[in-house]
């Protein structure tokens, strides 16, 4: 996969040298490029942005230096239409079932805007070369799109074969199948007095299972209740039909 970072903050994408992401470029299966918006500017103070027609608080990102830089962009790319992705906390949000429409495409670009936004004009521009997607990582403000990207990099990154080691990993994670992530415990199995949960220990693979499905359940209910609408209901045992009765209060009544 292809990926192309236009910022006037380059060095804030130098994080995508390390860890899995970093790795993944050194073997080649991640193409990312990294360009300052600053070097498509062509006054001597190399000016991104302006105030804002109407009146406003805040700078505006001016349109040319986006065009300049995206068509830079474009006349290196593997090939036509590439994905441009605006984080902008005014756009879709972004969530797992993005992240693997997102892993399917060949060429990414992302448009890191500053201050108030990026002139609308360039957008519409951009959408006679590009597919576009305003994207917003949640509702919150951050002061620009770079950590939005480096957050959406990975996330799609990591679902790019040979990116994460063991494939089996992103199958039983939070989000995957729709639910939060079960609790996970190592070595040892008594700490400071706390004890993992005996079924861990029986080597029932099915209880296991079946213990961990519930926790999931429970946690969601608990946590992030908006995500059991998306679930089918229809498919549900007692167990877990009771778990979600209860509202995921664990049955010690603690929570978890
Ligand atoms: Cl993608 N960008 C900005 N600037 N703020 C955000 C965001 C993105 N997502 C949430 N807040």
């Amino acid at each position: 996969m292809r990926i192309d970072v236009v910022s006037i903050f380059p060095e804030y994408l130098a994080a995508l040298d390390l860890s899995l992401i970093g790795k993944a470029r050194r073997d080649g299966v991640l193409d990312i490029h990294i360009h300052d918006l600053r070097e498509a500017t062509t006054d001597r103070h190399r000016t991104v942005d302006d105030t804002p027609y109407g009146g406003g608080a805040g700078m505006v990102m001016k349109p040319e230096p986006w065009a300049q830089a995206l068509s830079a962009v474009l006349a290196d790319a593997p090939a036509p239409r590439p994905m441009l992705v605006v984080p902008s906390p005014a756009g879709a949000v972004f969530d797992q079932a993005m992240a693997y429409e997102l892993a399917e495409l060949d060429h990414l670009v992302f448009a890191c805007g500053r201050y108030e936004g990026i002139d609308e004009r360039a957008i519409d521009w951009a959408r006679e070369e590009f597919d576009v997607r305003p994207v917003s990582l949640g509702d919150y403000v951050l002061n620009g799109g770079e950590v939005a990207v480096l957050a959406m990099v990975e996330a799609v990154g990591r679902l790019i074969p040979g990116v994460v080691g063991n494939p089996a990993s992103l199958v039983e994670e939070s989000h995957a199948d729709g639910l939060l992530e079960y609790p996970v415990y190592t070595k040892p199995s008594s700490w400071r007095g706390r004890d993992i949960p005996e079924v861990l220990l029986s080597g029932n693979h099915a209880r296991i299972a079946q213990w961990r499905r519930l926790e999931q359940l429970r946690r969601t209910a608990e946590r992030r209740p908006d995500l059991l609408a998306r679930l089918d209901t229809g498919a549900l045992s007692d167990a877990e039909r009771e778990v979600l009765r209860a509202g995921g209060s664990a049955p010690d009544g603690k929570g978890n």
